[in-house]
């Protein structure tokens, strides 16, 4: 495995950034998960316009102009031969010492870039859907640092996954603070009740999920309505006819089981089935080439 850092490719034993990073002591940075399918990179402009914005957010100078970054995903993918991937972008503050100020952080951040095999929900999980608890753990509010970024700060979502595993289920859903739905903890959410297809607004407190914005456009393009963006509470997944969750990693996935209640069936449904499909063909067959002899369908 070939891993980029700042402009060079190391082999996976020699990746290594410096403690003094303040990507490592303070989550100081931001990051994108994106995904490549048949040789081609997925939505890799929504992914590099996410993390312009992230930048921005937090006063971080990316090291290189986007147009480079884009050629350093891109060259990783190829370096590493593979068709199919999970590509890990993350920037970090670079090298400061051990203080807050982020001008300490003189040589600027550090880009690296992770370019490896998926690691998938078993196709089963795409039939019988997914069980999910809503975790005590509050969803960051708007006033603090916006889920919209994609820092690394990711402590509340891995302590809200670590509920679930422990309920024995697959994702947690975060209340935010006036106890409406937000969003999992890798993932965007959605319900379908009488046809009507739901998703937390913006304001709910979500990162705006690329995955979330295709299914958006597939619901318009293929059944001929529009996702309503509406806050709403818990309870109104339970009494829903269908739930499914989207991300990068998850693709659509239908949840079954949210706190002890059984959703619609107990089964992925049928528009969480038809979207599942939808989704995965459009991901099959568009994106951004890594290898000149990838011809568009
Ligand atoms: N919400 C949150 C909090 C996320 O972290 C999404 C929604 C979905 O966004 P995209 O752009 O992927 O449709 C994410 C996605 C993983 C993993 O391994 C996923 C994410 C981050 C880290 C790991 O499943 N983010």
């Amino acid at each position: 495995m070939k891993i980029y850092i700042d402009g060079k490719f190391y082999d996976k034993d020699d990746a290594k950034i410096s403690v003094f990073d303040h990507g490592v002591l303070y989550g100081d940075g931001i990051f994108e998960g994106i995904r490549a399918y048949n040789g081609r990179i997925f939505r890799l402009d929504d992914h590099l316009e996410r993390l312009e914005e992230s930048a921005n957010a937090i006063l971080l100078k990316l090291p290189i102009p986007i147009k480079e970054i884009e050629k350093a995903i891109i060259e990783t993918v190829r370096l590493n031969g593979l068709k199919d991937a999970y590509i890990r972008l993350v920037v970090t503050r670079g090298v400061g010492d051990l203080g807050l100020d982020m001008r300490k952080c003189k040589e600027g951040a550090t880009l690296f870039i992770i370019a490896d095999r998926i690691e998938l929900y078993p196709e089963e999980f795409y039939e019988k859907g997914l069980t999910v608890v809503t975790s005590t753990i509050r969803q960051k509010g708007l006033d603090q640092v916006t889920p919209g970024v994609k820092s690394l700060n990711y402590l509340a979502n891995i302590l809200a996954r670590a509920e679930a595993t422990a309920a024995g289920a697959q994702e947690a859903i975060l209340l935010n603070a006036t106890g409406h739905v937000s969003e999992c903890t890798g993932d965007n959410l959605f319900y379908i009740k009488n046809g009507k297809i739901f998703t937390p607004p913006t304001s709910a407190g979500i990162l705006v999920g690329v995955t979330r914005n295709v299914v958006m456009e597939l619901v318009e393009k293929h059944l001929g309505t529009k996702v309503i963006e509406r806050n709403f509470p818990r309870y109104d997944l339970y009494g829903a006819d269908e739930v499914f969750l989207t991300g990068t990693g998850a693709e659509v996935i239908a949840a079954v089981k949210i706190d002890g209640r059984v959703i619609g069936k107990g089964v992925a449904g049928p528009i969480s089935k038809a979207l599942i499909k939808h989704f995965r063909d459009y991901a099959n067959s568009s994106g951004t080439p890594v290898y000149e002899a990838v011809k568009a369908k």
